[in-house]
């Protein structure tokens, strides 16, 4: 298995070469004989198939965008997608409910009302120009293994209560803080995260308000879950990487997920005209800028060049950073954005990863360095904004074993194949079961997806890997029963 803290994208040759091995294109019932069909409808393919993938399809529908997926925190869109998988978790035999920071839970208690709870879910919420698997395939794959147990009569045989969450936030799109729903159950979101505003000056509470939840410090404090009525979480999620393709594997363990840090950058200059200011008197933010994320993406390619003589990280970390660094300036924005106008102002955002936190810290640290000097030789102001941090997350070895082994059994039903292994890749994704993590334990399975590619509208994964996923869900179901 990759040694820990080793991402997925390095995990060593002798275990790729075990894994082409023994990888095999993973062949899926097909052309059934009788006999097969039989066993076929065994495995609920109408269910954790065709049903689960034309509730993704419709879901991936359910956008505050024209042309493209885009569901925000509590956005109409948001609210219209849980009205729908409301629906769908009250179908497989949930009692359900939203909280007062838009999760929406759905609850079954099993024969056991006071055992430790399983808790099942990922986010409803997409970043802009979405795939429609990215959250909602690890929801909708949680509620229709639950109504396969329900369709047999089985959820009172479960020994202990099982619940779906949807969680409203992980993507962080409108308010660059993520996990404001998991973090929120969890205990760890912070009451000042209500007055966190988007672009336009309308703050979380306000979002809120608009949909009729009054939330004061007391009612978000009552969303934490007691971690000792908590047994664990589990999360199912798409890979959003290229590792499960390439290995030939549909579903793998998740044996940590990267740290997070996201940043907001302005730089300010003085705002002129493009055609009479000399090149030698000019303070351009946008060039500064310019100068800055070239520099971010320096210093994410080669840490070694820059934090060596910065001495504020030992060796461990800086092989770990050279192997799991990532960097990316995905929104940039400038005033006043005239062609003819030297800008006045411009803002771009960072989103810095890294699976050890010393590491990823010390790049936080030489980068502001880096930055405050550069600006203070082209004469710009500069004010860096932490909007959001999140430690690293090892997945519980216990859990992880017993999801590993309900990946095992699905394959096995499906193809009648033994996996001989089941992949564990470290994930540079961020994910709700880092905030859950501060909760009970966690674990993850990833679902592979075509070419690795997510937060794209190409993003895509097999009906049959639905199905693998949903089998996985519920093979982990029947080992609490
Ligand atoms: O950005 C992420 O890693 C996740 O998709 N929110
Ligand atoms: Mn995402
Ligand atoms: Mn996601």
């Amino acid at each position: 298995m990759t040694a820990a803290g080793v991402p997925h994208s390095y995990i060593p040759f002798s275990l790729f070469l075990l894994l082409l091995s023994s990888s095999s294109s993973h062949l899926y019932p097909g052309t059934a004989t009788a006999e097969k069909q039989s066993k076929t409808r065994s495995l609920h393919s109408e269910i954790l198939r065709d049903e689960a993938v034309a509730r993704l399809n419709d879901l991936g529908k359910v956008s505050d965008a024209d042309g493209y997926l885009e569901r925000t925190f509590m956005s109409p869109a948001s609210v219209r997608a849980g009205i729908l998988i409301r629906e769908w978790m009250e179908d497989a035999g949930l009692r359900t409910w939203v909280d007062s920071m838009g999760n929406l839970h759905g609850r079954v208690e099993g024969m056991n009302t006071s055992a430790q709870a399983l808790l099942i879910g990922s986010h409803m919420d997409t970043v802009v120009d979405a795939g429609i698997f990215d959250g909602s395939l690890g929801i909708i794959s949680a509620i229709s293994a639950l109504k396969v147990l329900k369709s047999n009569s089985k959820l009172g045989e479960l020994k202990r209560p099982v619940e779906v969450i949807a969680f409203s936030d992980e993507e962080g799109v409108r308010f660059q803080s993520t996990f404001l729903g998991s973090a929120a159950v969890a205990g760890v979101l912070p009451v000042t995260a209500l007055n966190i505003s988007d672009k336009s000056g309308v703050t979380v509470q306000d979002v809120l308000t608009g949909n009729s939840i009054e939330i004061t410090e007391e009612s978000l404090l009552e969303l934490k879950y007691d971690p000792a009525s908590i047994w664990g979480y589990v999360e199912l999620h798409i890979e959003q990487g290229p590792v499960l393709e390439w290995t030939g594997f549909p579903l793998a363990v998740v044996k940590g997920i990267a740290g997070q840090t996201r940043l907001k950058v302005t730089v300010r200059g003085s705002q002129g005209h493009a055609g009479t200011v000399p090149m030698s008197m000019r303070r351009d933010p946008m060039a500064a800028a310019a100068e800055l994320i070239v520099l971010l993406e320096s210093l994410c390619k080669r840490p070694r060049e820059f934090l060596l003589d910065g001495g504020n990280c030992d060796e461990y970390s800086l092989e770990s950073l050279s192997t799991s660094l990532v960097c990316t300036v995905g929104e940039i924005s400038t005033w006043p954005s005239a062609s003819n106008v030297i800008p006045g102002q411009v803002t771009f955002t960072v989103d810095l990863r890294a699976i050890d936190d010393v590491g990823r810290e010390a790049v936080v640290y030489e980068l502001s360095n880096k930055i405050y000097k550069i600006c203070d030789r082209r004469s710009v102001s500069c004010i860096i904004e932490r909007k959001h941090d999140a430690n690293a997350v090892i997945c519980d070895r216990e859990l992880s074993a017993r999801l590993q082994s309900a990946a095992y059994t699905a394959v096995h039903r499906m193809t009648g194949e033994i996996q001989e292994e089941v992949p564990v890749l470290m994930s540079g994704a961020g994910h709700d079961a880092m905030a859950i993590s501060h909760l009970t334990k966690v674990g993850m399975l990833f679902v592979r997806c075509r070419g690795g590619i997510s937060h794209s509208p190409e993003e895509h994964v097999l009906d049959d890997d639905v199905w693998v996923a949903g089998l996985a869900v519920l093979a982990f179901l029947e080992s609490h029963m």
